[in-house]
């Protein structure tokens, strides 16, 4: 009897613990998000408070040249954080979305919110300086929080980075595109839109050779189901840097320095002694010119072994 009762109280107690523990992990993934609903309102659409909140160049009643009115109210919701960094391999933070459209003339309210225990932004570059600040637009947030600011975007076709400032943050993934009409192009490296600006190569290097630092790919070089509309056969899991060692500073470097030491040795040797000005000038000409033909065609053989491998 004694023994069924110890039973009993010991599964109360597992439950008991097993409950506790879903509560917390339930608690641990709803982040309380604060609001920042207070900001003091420093003129020229510059709004701040106490809790790091920040707003630059909210505009809400402007209109930019060329608008004869509103266009379209449109809203936003932007969420940043490590999480939607997951689906891109080499990126540590991100934004819930990476590309925007809208009508010219759009009044435009972003409600961004940041999941992370860290300072994120959402910056907004190239709008017209006569109407924003240094030609942007910010919200800025440091932690679990909320903050929203309206602005309205310009007439004209273009497309505006959008990004965290933080350093590091945008190369670790936290960078969009907003496209105001037809935009003005793309840029590059926004994850799962466009390709990257410095592609991972891992091509043999000039000698034809296996670069020793790159171990040769396994099965499925190519990733099934990338959902990045331009970018192609990216091959998955090496170490980014190891594709660009050869590099026209790296050949520039051993070309001065096989063919430049002897000679500095030996104008030190000689200390210019038996030489004139003018002998001087054209034995560092003729040796300049040397090392300059010499760098010339290496950069041409090593551009050209490049363009046959593309
Ligand atoms: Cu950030």
């Amino acid at each position: 009897m004694k023994t069924k009762s110890i039973t009993t109280r010991l599964s109360y107690l597992c439950s008991a613990g097993l409950f506790a523990f879903s509560v917390g992990a339930a608690a641990a993934e709803n982040v309380e998000i604060r609001e920042h609903n207070r900001l003091m309102d420093h003129g020229d659409g510059h709004l701040m408070d106490m809790d790091g909140g920040m707003i630059m160049g909210q505009n809400k009643d402007k209109l930019p040249g060329g608008c004869s009115r509103i266009s379209e109210e449109a809203e936003i919701t932007v969420r940043a954080g490590h999480k939607y960094a997951k689906d891109f391999p080499g990126t540590m933070y991100g934004f819930s979305e990476h590309e925007w459209h809208f009508k010219p003339c759009t009044r435009l309210t972003v409600h961004f919110i940041n999941e992370d225990n860290v300072r994120h932004q959402w910056m907004m570059h190239g709008l017209p300086k006569y109407m924003y600040d240094k030609g942007m637009f910010h919200l800025e947030i440091t932690g679990p929080s909320k903050i929203s600011g309206t602005l309205i975007l310009p007439k004209e076709d273009r497309t505006y980075l959008v990004h965290c400032d933080i350093a590091q943050h945008m190369e670790k993934g936290m960078k969009g595109e907003l496209i105001v009409g037809k935009g003005s192009g793309t840029f590059p490296t926004i994850p799962g839109v466009t390709d990257a600006a410095i592609p991972d190569n891992y091509a043999p290097g000039p000698d034809g050779k296996a670069q020793p630092s790159v171990a040769p790919p396994t099965v499925d070089a190519e990733k099934p189901g990338d959902s990045t509309k331009k970018q192609t056969g990216q091959v998955a899991a090496a170490p980014a840097s190891s594709g660009s060692w050869f590099s026209g500073s790296l050949v520039l470097g051993i070309v001065l320095g096989v063919f430049g030491t002897p000679i500095a040795l030996r104008l030190r040797r000689e200390r210019f002694s038996d030489m004139t000005g003018s002998d001087v000038l054209a034995m560092v000409g003729g040796f300049l010119g040397h090392v300059i033909d010499i760098t010339l065609g290496l950069i041409s053989r090593l551009m050209h072994s490049r363009g046959k491998k593309r």
